[in-house]
C-alpha cells in the first residue's frame, strides 16, 4: 500500500512537471484564438452555474445529516435516558450510572472547573463516544449503546496532575 502510494505519487509528480515544462516552452509562440474564446466563454458560464448548483446540492446533502445532536432541543420531553455529567479536578459527578442498550442516552455534560473531555470507553477500553466539557456550556452527546457492559468514563483533556485518575462507570444493560 505504501509503495503503491509512492509510485502513484511519483508518477504524478514527474507528468506534472511534464505539463510546467510543455506550457512553459509554449508561452512564447503567438497563436490566433479569438475564434476558440468566442465558442468557449459561453460554456464557461454555463459550466459556472452547473458548478454553483452541484456545490449547493451537495452541501445541502453532506450537511443534513450532521453528526452532533441539536443543542438546543429538550430531550426530556421524548422519554429518552438523560445523564446530567459534570466533570471536576478529578472526579466525574453523573445524575444516573446505569442505562440500558438499544435506546438514546442524553449525556448532558459540563465541568465545575476547567476543561475536560467526556470519553466513554468499552470494556475493550475503545473510546465509543466523546464530547467536550466546557464551563458555561452543556454540551449534548447522544448515544445509543448495542453492546451490555461496564463501560468507563475517561477524561479526554489534560486537566492537571490526577488527569489520569478520572475515571467514571457507567452499567450498560440489556434492556
Ligand atoms: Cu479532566
Amino acid at each position: 500500500m505504501q509503495s503503491a502510494a509512492w509510485y502513484i505519487t511519483l508518477i504524478s509528480v514527474i507528468s506534472l512537471i511534464g505539463v510546467f515544462y510543455f506550457v512553459i516552452s509554449n508561452s512564447k509562440v503567438k497563436e490566433e484564438y479569438s475564434s476558440f474564446s468566442k465558442a468557449w466563454y459561453g460554456v464557461r458560464g454555463k459550466w459556472f452555474i452547473f458548478l454553483i448548483i452541484l456545490w449547493v446540492t451537495l452541501l445541502i446533502i453532506t450537511l443534513k445529516p450532521f453528526p452532533l445532536p441539536s443543542q438546543t432541543e429538550n430531550y426530556s420531553d421524548k422519554g429518552d435516558q438523560i445523564i446530567d455529567v459534570s466533570g471536576h479536578q478529578w472526579y466525574w459527578v453523573m445524575s444516573s450510572d446505569t442505562v440500558v442498550i438499544d435506546k438514546p442516552v442524553v449525556f448532558q455534560v459540563t465541568t465545575g472547573d476547567v476543561n475536560h473531555g467526556f470519553g466513554v470507553y468499552n470494556e475493550k477500553l475503545e473510546l465509543v463516544a466523546q464530547v467536550q466539557a466546557m464551563p458555561g456550556y452543556t454540551n449534548k452527546l447522544v448515544y445509543t449503546f448495542t453492546q451490555p457492559g461496564k463501560y468507563r468514563i475517561l477524561c479526554l483533556e489534560y486537566c492537571g496532575v490526577a488527569h489520569h485518575g478520572m475515571i467514571g462507570e457507567l452499567n450498560v444493560k440489556e434492556s
